[in-house]
């Protein structure tokens, strides 16, 4: 038996471990087949959720570096465990490739084990094995120079291998959209009018937004293969439903206009956006479910094992999207098929839609188990995005609004700290009953002024002037800025 690892060994186990981490997400990506996915799962399923709530509430995104970098070490000690086994057997036989063989191997059929997945453990052992085979084995009695030579050719690894999968695994994350080809000019016209009716302004995204915002309560959203794809219509319907993709296409296609806001979105946050969505209105389907609910409610499930429920009369208007922006339905944003709902939060939005089960009696959802309350329709906001002054000295302050399927009916802009009160310009309406629209407002400024901004919705209502946090029902309040000659 051998002592203690030398600390060399300890070096090129990091490393190595690091390297199979790294090297499964070069050949899969982002994706459950990640060897990190159902570590991570793991771990997010033995932190008490209270800690993952709290941390992701009083972090944002942030929050989840905490469970991530549990994961991450839990795998570095895994797989460094049998780079030392590997680096121990290739001793004895005296042989370098020995022991990048014994660890590559050992390091991909444990991945293997946790993902199952071929090229995900092809990945983590060549990761590994590559690493050890470069930086393994040093000789009988080791000089501290050979030594660090051999660390150091390990890090170069590790570099080279980390650099080129994550190139790799990022690829193959965004894996690409194709072009819709049925109906284009249709979409085209579309696309048009909304660019035509988004304002020039700096620093103010278009009504269709150039990068649309995504929330996942998986860590790794899964990858759907189109034509194995089911959506499952179930429950308390006359007629039980499995429809492939292809049923899905042949039934009558629209194009909307739909914004999407997360209920968690702050009132100066970006967790809102615009998108023109391409797919089949969910009345399509359901008339030929049949649905008899008694709760008058519904389930959306997905493959991410993600589940909201909320009324049935919400979804009924509701599409099934399978394109965006006049491409397939990217896999970030819930590829193959996707639900909108109009005017409801973010997250009864359901991606990567595996199943619409109609209730007898109301259930929670996956976000109202962790408290919060994003199954209703809306709040009413005005975002200021944007500020500056122009060349001729004018002033200028920009944003969106949204409120849902009310609409919104004018955006009004105080210079003097809420005292007076002006209207915006408003955006040219795009076609659609959910769609955000811009405003902007120019003034005069005479030193520095208290900028406050408020919205009036369809239905003539002011939105409330208090400020209330995200959590648990949305933020509310208007939004304020000081402007500085
Ligand atoms: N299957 C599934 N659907 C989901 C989610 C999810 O985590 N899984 N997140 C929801 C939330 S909270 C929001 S705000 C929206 C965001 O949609 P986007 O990522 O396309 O912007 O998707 C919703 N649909
Ligand atoms: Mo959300």
């Amino acid at each position: 038996m051998q002592s203690r690892p030398a600390s060399h060994d300890v070096a090129v186990a990091v490393l190595a471990g690091i390297a199979g981490i790294v090297g499964s997400f070069a050949f899969v990506g982002r994706s459950p087949a990640f060897v990190a996915a159902p570590v991570d799962q793991f771990v997010v399923n033995h932190v008490p959720g209270a800690i993952v709530t709290w941390s992701i509430q009083q972090l944002g995104q942030t929050g989840h570096l905490l469970h991530w970098s549990v994961t991450v070490l839990l795998l570095v000690l895994l797989f460094g465990g049998l780079v030392l086994a590997g680096l121990r057997v290739g001793r004895r036989r005296d042989r370098r490739l020995v022991a990048a063989l014994v660890t590559g191997g050992s390091v991909a059929i444990v991945t293997g084990l946790l993902t199952p997945n071929l090229p995900s453990a092809v990945g983590a052992g060549l990761g590994a094995g590559v690493v050890v085979g470069l930086g393994g084995i040093v000789d009988e009695s080791p000089s501290t120079i050979r030594s660090r030579r051999r660390v150091l050719r390990g890090v170069a690894g590790v570099l080279g291998v980390g650099v080129a999968s994550a190139f790799a695994g990022l690829v193959r994350s965004n894996r690409r959209t194709e072009p819709l080809t049925e109906d284009r000019d249709r979409i085209d016209d579309h696309l048009e009018t909304a660019t035509e009716r988004s304002f020039d302004v700096d620093g103010l995204e278009p009504l269709v937004s150039e990068s649309f915002y995504t929330v996942d309560a998986a860590p790794f959203p899964p990858k759907i293969d189109r034509d194995a794809w089911r959506l499952k219509v179930s429950g308390a319907v006359d007629n039980r439903l499995g429809l492939t993709f292809e049923d899905l296409r042949s039934l009558p296609v629209e194009h909307r206009f739909v914004t999407l806001r997360c209920v968690g979105d702050p009132l100066d946050g970006d967790l809102i956006d615009g998108a023109l969505w391409t797919g089949v209105p969910v009345s399509a389907v359901l008339e030929r479910a049949d649905p008899h609910s008694d709760c008058g409610c519904v389930m959306l499930r997905a493959e991410d094992g993600y589940y909201e429920e909320f009324p049935l009369a919400a979804l009924e208007p509701g599409l099934l999207a399978f394109g965006m922006n006049g491409r397939t339905l990217p896999s970030e944003h819930g590829a193959p098929v996707r639900a909108l709902v109009p005017g409801h939060w973010g997250e009864v939005n359901v991606k990567w839609l595996t199943e619409i089960d109609v209730l007898e009696e109301e259930a929670t959802g996956y976000w109202e188990k962790r408290g919060w309350h994003g199954t209703g329709p809306v709040n009413t906001v005005a975002k200021l995005s944007t500020k500056g002054v122009r060349q001729d000295g004018t002033a200028y302050v920009a944003g969106h609004a949204y409120a849902g399927t009310r609409g919104i009916d004018r955006v009004e802009v105080s210079i003097d700290g809420g005292s007076t009160w002006q209207a915006a310009t408003l955006s040219e309406p795009l076609p659609g009953d959910d769609v955000w629209r811009q405003w902007r407002y120019g003034f005069q400024p005479e030193g520095s002024h208290e900028v406050v901004v408020r919205a009036i919705d369809g239905t003539g209502t002011l939105q409330p002037r208090e400020r209330s946090d995200a959590f648990p029902s949305g933020a509310t309040g208007w939004v304020r800025t000081t402007f500085e000659p």
